[in-house]
């Protein structure tokens, strides 16, 4: 669902200025163009970019899609076109219930064609959606190192390799679908200040950047509904679809900008040429 023109070009220049102010400051992974990488959860360093995450007709939104207030979970920001494969958020940070996650995805800047703009596939958050039990049922050698990482029998950095595999075969599932059900990707054609809401299970991803040169500035921000559950890919990747609902949550404390709560982090992301860097903040 698209809300096109929220924002004023003033309100989008201050939004950007203060990320470029942190990316002057920080190793942003650029690349020739000057282009940066992605910056996670910045918002929690910058309060005043939740200017954005805050406008209420998208609370307004989210409100009705819920059934309850939404309360902030992260922000991602970009420079340039992500070319993320098409794929689902919500095994990354599970919301229980399955609704009750969106993204809202922010254009800083009008989106070229060639900059690698935002799609999804029509109607995927009503295809068959699989649990990770359901995806080792065709990979037995993953299905008995998930079985041991439940009993607790793998190192910590065992497992996380089994996560990420895990995450690997759960996309090829998804990329079956995709042959199966999907039509032609959806690219929106978004301008400066126009805001893009996505089901919590509707694929999407970044199309390929036809001109690296081209910067497309945007943002998203990932919203639970306020009594949702966040569980971590983890937790997803490990339990059974029925044991999701009866799994502890992640806690975290809440604090509030304007009309909007969000979860306390106490970092941002950033992405460099050496990897993910946190960033503690004080
Ligand atoms: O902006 C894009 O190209 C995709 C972003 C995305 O998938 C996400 O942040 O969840
Ligand atoms: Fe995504």
């Amino acid at each position: 669902m698209t809300l096109p023109g929220l924002f004023s070009a003033e309100t989008l220049e201050r939004y950007k200025a203060t990320v470029a102010r942190v990316r002057s400051e920080t190793d942003h992974g650029p690349d020739e163009y000057g282009l940066g990488d992605r910056i996670g959860q910045l918002h929690q360093r910058e309060p005043d970019l939740l200017d954005l995450a805050s406008h209420p007709e998208i609370l307004r939104f989210l409100t009705w899609a819920f059934g309850e207030d939404p309360v902030l979970m992260g922000s991602l920001n970009f420079d340039k076109g992500t070319q993320q494969d098409a794929h689902i958020d919500a095994i990354f940070f599970w919301p229980e219930p399955s609704y009750s996650m969106a993204g809202v995805w922010i254009a800083l800047e009008d989106v070229s064609p060639d900059a690698g703009p935002l799609f999804y596939l029509s109607g995927s958050h009503q295809w068959p959606f699989f649990s990770s039990d359901a995806v080792v049922a065709s990979f037995p050698e993953l299905a008995e190192r998930r079985e041991a990482a439940r009993r607790g029998q793998l190192s910590e950095e065992e497992k996380a390799s089994l996560i990420a595999e895990l995450g690997v075969a759960w996309s090829q599932k998804l990329n079956r679908l995709q042959s199966e059900l999907a039509g032609e990707p959806v690219r929106p054609a978004l301008k400066a200040g126009d805001a893009v809401i996505w089901h919590s299970l509707l694929a999407h991803g970044g199309s390929p950047r036809l001109d690296p040169s081209l910067s497309r500035k945007s943002v998203v921000f990932h919203y639970f509904g306020s009594t949702a559950k966040l569980l971590t890919m983890e937790q997803f990747m490990l339990h059974d679809g029925d044991e999701l609902p009866h799994l502890p949550p992640t806690a975290t404390p809440r604090m509030r900008y304007q009309g909007l709560e969000y979860m306390r982090f106490d970092y941002f992301v950033t992405y460099s040429a050496k990897g993910q860097v946190v960033h503690p903040l004080g």
